[in-house]
């Protein structure tokens, strides 16, 4: 037995499912779940002592690498300062000007610790703002667990096929609605259906929890211009494309504004981070300025804002670290793409930026039905065919790959040729 096999025992004995995250599980992929001891660079090592170059990247944080000297430093100076006082904190005021002097739209921002908790409160800050209780999410999105949005979603749940999750009272999701992805008409149906009761409309600019799926050409612009109409909130879900696009994130990537953004991950370089922000208007509704009530213990923690503001200074004062990122993207999913033409495999690699997929089916997936019609038991093989070459892919087909300042091309090229062998 390996040292992964039998943590992993051990873990399914005190933990659900042996791991604190579903994605994590490797129940789709019919593999055990590694344990990983360390990671650096491109990296991670397992407790087996076995080496991978990791496509997960904590599922997207680590845009710079793991172990990114400057963010070590910062942490490991934020500590010695002390670890959380539940008090107000210098480093919370640099977090917030410098997301709010650099961020298309976002007048203020607030802290809090997952991407779940990020959207959760912003959808409460845009009922509390409009004095409407409908919103509209997209079939195949994930916004994390919050029961309101555990409606059709993706990532975890769209894996599991479980299309609602248990637990859920019908009367958290009444108020839910849900459109199709990359398609307006199913959007303008349902303002047309409920014109003055639609809060806040939440998208993922880029969907990469049903896999990775491009926004259509004018699908965002025009949710923008119905929100206008209609006097909704546009929420960004940038848990994954802020930050990871461009430091602007998708608002700046597609020149689209929303009136609220989300984000996480990224934000945090690895910490517990979360936030959202927006429109003065939308935020001061927020306690303690206003009525719309949203708190937590370890919001804005010193340790973990000095990760993110590490990490996030090193992208704002380098942005030519996007342009080789989103060139090396272009690059490598699109060298994916020409090698399933030459080969003639039924596969289509959906990309934007430094996020890219692979889908086993011969239909062009733009959404959460086409999505659905991927071959998830060849994702399977393919993951363990990968993973027992030392490639670490998400091991789940409605995931994406996350590309890191890391990955070298020579290194990205390698693995061209283990997919060009196993196509
Ligand atoms: P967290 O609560 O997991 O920090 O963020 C939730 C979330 C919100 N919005 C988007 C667009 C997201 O992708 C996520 C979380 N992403 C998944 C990966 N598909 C996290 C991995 C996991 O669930 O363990």
């Amino acid at each position: 037995m390996t040292k992964s096999e039998e943590l992993f025992k051990r873990a399914c004995e005190v933990i659900p499912g042996g791991v604190n995250s579903p994605v994590r599980a490797f129940g789709s992929v019919g593999q055990t779940p590694r344990m990983i001891a360390s990671a650096h660079g491109a990296y991670m090592t397992d407790e087996d002592g076995n080496r991978y170059l990791d496509f997960v990247g904590s599922w997207g944080p680590m845009i710079l690498g793991h172990d990114y000297p400057a963010v070590r430093e910062a942490v490991i100076s934020a500590c010695a300062d002390g670890l959380s006082f539940g008090a107000a904190t210098r480093r919370e005021v640099e977090m917030a000007e410098l997301i709010c002097g650099s961020i298309p739209n976002i007048d203020m921002v607030r802290m809090v610790n997952s991407g779940t908790e990020a959207v959760m409160s912003a959808i409460r800050a845009a009922r509390g703002f409009t004095g409407r209780d409908k919103i509209i999410k997209f079939m195949g999105c994930y916004h994390g667990h919050s029961d309101a949005l555990l409606v059709q979603a993706g990532s975890g749940v769209m894996t599991a096929g479980i299309p609602d999750s248990a637990g859920v009272p019908q009367g958290c999701t009444k108020d839910t609605l849900s459109a199709v992805y990359n398609d307006l008409a199913s959007v303008e149906q349902l303002f047309d259906a409920f014109p003055e009761e639609i809060a806040a409309v939440i998208v993922e600019p880029v969907g990469a929890n049903m896999g990775v799926v491009p926004p259509a050409e004018g699908f965002l612009e025009g949710l923008r211009a119905l929100c206008t109409k209609y006097g909704a909130v546009l929420i960004f879900d940038e848990v994954i494309t802020g930050f990871r696009l461009g430091f602007s994130g998708a608002q700046g990537f597609f020149g689209v504004d929303a009136d609220l953004v989300t984000y996480g991950k990224i934000i945090g370089a690895g910490m517990p981070v979360g936030a959202y922000g927006g429109k003065r208007e939308i935020m001061e509704c927020v306690a303690p300025r206003g009525p719309v009530y949203q708190a937590g213990t370890l919001s804005g923690n010193p340790v973990a804002m000095a990760a993110g503001l590490a990490q996030l200074t090193v992208l704002k004062e380098h942005p030519e670290i996007y342009d080789e990122l989103n060139k090396k993207g272009q690059w490598f999913f699109g060298s994916i793409r020409q090698i399933a033409r030459e080969c003639g495999a039924p596969v289509q690699v959906n990309t934007c930026g430094s996020l890219g997929c692979i889908f086993f089916t011969a239909e062009p997936v733009h959404d959460y039905e086409s999505a659905k019609t991927s071959d998830t038991k060849k994702y399977a093989e393919y993951f363990r065919y990968m993973l027992s070459h030392g490639i670490y892919l998400a091991p789940a087909q409605f995931e994406a790959m996350f590309l890191s300042a890391a990955h070298t091309r020579e290194e990205l090229a390698g693995v061209l040729e283990l997919i060009r062998a196993y196509v």
